[in-house]
């Protein structure tokens, strides 16, 4: 078994070195440690403290984003035959000596993606209204996903190789979330490790504002419903506007089989223009569904162009072997 620890950085030579001092040396289960620094455009000396604990480092020039080095983390990661990726930050608020925990139920099987759980009604730093929207934001995210997490925005994460090829990280922010609803809709097992994080280093760089991150993580969790259950918030608009536009509809047409209907175009205007609405919003619905079997069918191609293309097509015969195997012993 192959580990890497990889460390997305923004200008963290501060605390890089307490990070990386605590990551384990060994672990049980796995044959070779690799740590892996993704400096994303650095201002500071992230890069070269990096490599003087002896950590491989991918620079950017440019700053790119958190989503897009943690994708070229993993990327670099799969290439140098990774079984197994564990994500952790690097301003030191994870507890890095939890990694033997975190990567077990991979090793063991058990799991495709293990998720450190902070526990964030318990961390002190936090205030009653940021636990309430932690709470509120990871039950989202466990509805879409169709599993129960408790913290969906953990950055301290483990990953099977399995789950790595088989997960895209499109957007830019919030590749946390994006990647837990993929996981789940895609049946990837994933389970949760109680962690304690460690004392506050600094204030986050990734959000400015407490409005900020709500604003960001809504509009992620939306974007994210409509590709994995559009009918949720397409029925959602388009059900009440249904009924709103029956009720009126049929209440003019009452009204003109008894030779009434002059009196009564607003219901029919309003009701029209409801049922109108509600139309385009099932039509969107067909839309958005059928974009989803071209989704699914470009996300088969590129886990196939992955396998291919980190494992000479290993893991694709593996499976298709798995699948031989299972169907011969099924009565
Ligand atoms: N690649 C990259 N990493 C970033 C960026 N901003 C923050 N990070 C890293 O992302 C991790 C989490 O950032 P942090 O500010 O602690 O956000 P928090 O998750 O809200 O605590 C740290 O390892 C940072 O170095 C960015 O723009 N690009
Ligand atoms: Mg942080």
């Amino acid at each position: 078994m192959k580990l890497f620890v990889q460390i997305p950085c923004l200008n963290e030579e501060q605390t890089l070195p307490l990070v990386l001092e605590s990551i384990p040396r060994e672990i049980p289960g796995v044959d070779e440690i690799r740590v892996l620094v993704i400096d994303d455009g650095s201002t500071d000396r992230t890069a070269e403290v990096a490599r003087s604990y002896g950590a491989e480092v991918l620079r950017h020039p440019r700053t790119m984003g958190l989503a897009r080095s943690f994708r070229d983390g993993v990327d670099h990661a799969l290439a140098h035959g990774a079984d197994i990726v564990v994500n952790t930050d690097g301003d030191n608020q994870y507890p890095q000596e939890r990694i033997a925990d975190l990567v077990w139920p991979v090793i063991a099987g058990e799991a495709d993606v293990v998720i450190g759980d902070r526990q964030t009604s318990t961390i002190a730093h936090f205030s009653p209204f940021k636990k309430a929207m932690q709470r509120f934001g990871s039950r989202v995210v466990s509805f879409a996903a169709g599993t129960d997490l408790p913290d969906a925005a953990s950055g301290f994460r483990a990953y099977s190789r399995a789950a790595l090829l088989r997960l895209n990280v499109v957007t830019q922010f919030s590749y946390c979330m994006e990647t837990i609803i993929q996981a789940g809709n895609k049946r990837l097992a994933i389970t949760s490790l109680q962690i304690v994080t460690n004392p506050k280093t600094r204030e986050s760089r990734l959000f400015s504002h407490q409005w900020q991150h709500m604003y960001l993580s809504g509009r992620a969790i939306s974007r994210s419903y409509l590709m994995y259950r559009p009918n949720v918030i397409l029925g959602w608009i388009g059900v009440p506007m249904l009924v709103a536009g029956l009720v009126p509809f049929v209440r003019f047409l009452v009204y003109w089989f008894m030779g009434d209907g002059a009196g009564h175009i607003q219901s029919l205007i309003f009701g029209t223009a409801m049922l109108v609405g509600a139309l385009l919003t099932f039509a969107l619905l067909v839309i958005v569904d059928l974009q989803r079997t071209n989704r699914i069918l470009l996300e088969e191609t590129l886990e196939r162009l992955k396998a291919l293309q980190y494992d000479d097509g290993r893991e694709v015969v593996r499976r298709a072997e798995e699948l031989a195997a299972s169907e011969a012993v099924a009565p």
